[in-house]
């Protein structure tokens, strides 16, 4: 079922947008403009990379592609939302996404807020929703999303990262940042596999556990590296911003060297954490990328 897994990356692409494009309200439903904007937000070139992870780890795991088109959504909503937010002039403030005007530049800041405050309930009624699903997996998915997303999670991330601009961090303060901020969403993405497989080998949890953390973490350290090395035309968004902005971020705080030599050993931690799956090429092609990626 894996081999050949980038073949199959345009399958999954067009399960998670068949998913998305279903339960987004179309722009001709009032309120148009509102719709409209959360349909940019969510169709403007992401590369589903949290979503293959959710299908990824899904085949590793055996749960059928149906159920997991759910999680895979929901996620991405939730990711798109916090693209929207990160964004805004009270956060990053930038103007290009995707290579794509962001969501208040193409609109306005009123409905950028709004939008992104409608994809994040929006997330959870998906999961709520998912079909031959028991109740109480339901809701441990909704709450596996709720904690990745919330003050001890991406949004605590986010306001450790405001907190930390200009400011000198040690590895472990920055990397639990990280953890937070990014490692969070990408964690949860793999883990909610597990939810829909369960029972699972305790095994194979603590390895998808594993592998979800120190995965997430590289793909921080690799965003990072980008934002110094990447073009803006490469990377979709205005590259050098961390600098102007004064940000935490690895490069800044350790170098260029010491970043890549990261990405390197968190890639090797990621993998050993598949050692011991059945079925893992998929997951391990992502991990390679997520280290690798151009944009
Ligand atoms: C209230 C849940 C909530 C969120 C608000 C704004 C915010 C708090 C959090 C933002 C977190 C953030 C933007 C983290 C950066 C993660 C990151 C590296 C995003 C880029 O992901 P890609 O490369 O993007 O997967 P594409 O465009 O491919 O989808």
């Amino acid at each position: 079922m894996a081999n050949n897994y980038e073949q199959r990356i345009p399958h999954y692409t067009r399960r998670v947008e068949a998913k998305l494009d279903s339960v987004l309200p179309g722009s001709d439903v009032q309120p148009n403009r509102l719709h409209e904007a959360m349909r940019y937000a969510i169709f403007n070139g992401g590369k589903r990379v949290r979503p293959l992870l959710v299908y990824a780890a899904g085949e590793c795991l055996g749960v059928p592609e149906s159920l997991l088109d759910s999680p895979a959504a929901a996620i991405e909503l939730i990711h798109a939302f916090s693209l929207v937010h990160d964004d805004l002039p009270a956060m990053d403030d930038d103007d290009l996404r995707r290579g794509m005007p962001t969501l208040h530049r193409k609109f306005d800041e009123a409905t950028a807020i709004l939008a992104a405050d409608a994809m994040q309930p929006l997330a959870f009624a998906v999961l709520a929703d998912i079909d031959d699903v028991a109740g109480d997996t339901r809701a441990r998915l909704v709450k596996l999303v709720a904690d990745a997303c919330g003050s001890l999670g991406m949004t605590g991330g986010q306001s450790m990262d405001l907190g930390a601009e200009g400011r000198s961090l040690g590895a472990a303060e920055l990397e639990h940042m990280f953890a937070l901020k990014t490692g969070a969403l990408i964690h949860a993405s793999v883990m909610s596999a597990c939810v829909l497989a369960d029972p699972i080998p305790t095994g194979h949890t603590a390895a998808l556990d594993g592998f979800g953390r120190t995965i997430g973490l590289a793909f921080q350290v690799r965003d990072d590296l980008l934002d110094v090395e990447g073009t803006t035309e490469d990377i979709g968004k205005p590259a050098g911003s961390d600098e102007r902005m004064n940000k935490a971020t690895y490069p800044a705080l350790f170098g260029i060297e010491a970043s890549r030599r990261r990405c390197d050993e968190l890639l090797e931690e990621g993998l050993g954490h598949l050692e011991t799956l059945p079925d893992a090429a998929a997951l391990s092609w992502l991990a390679r990328f997520i280290v690798d990626r151009g944009k």
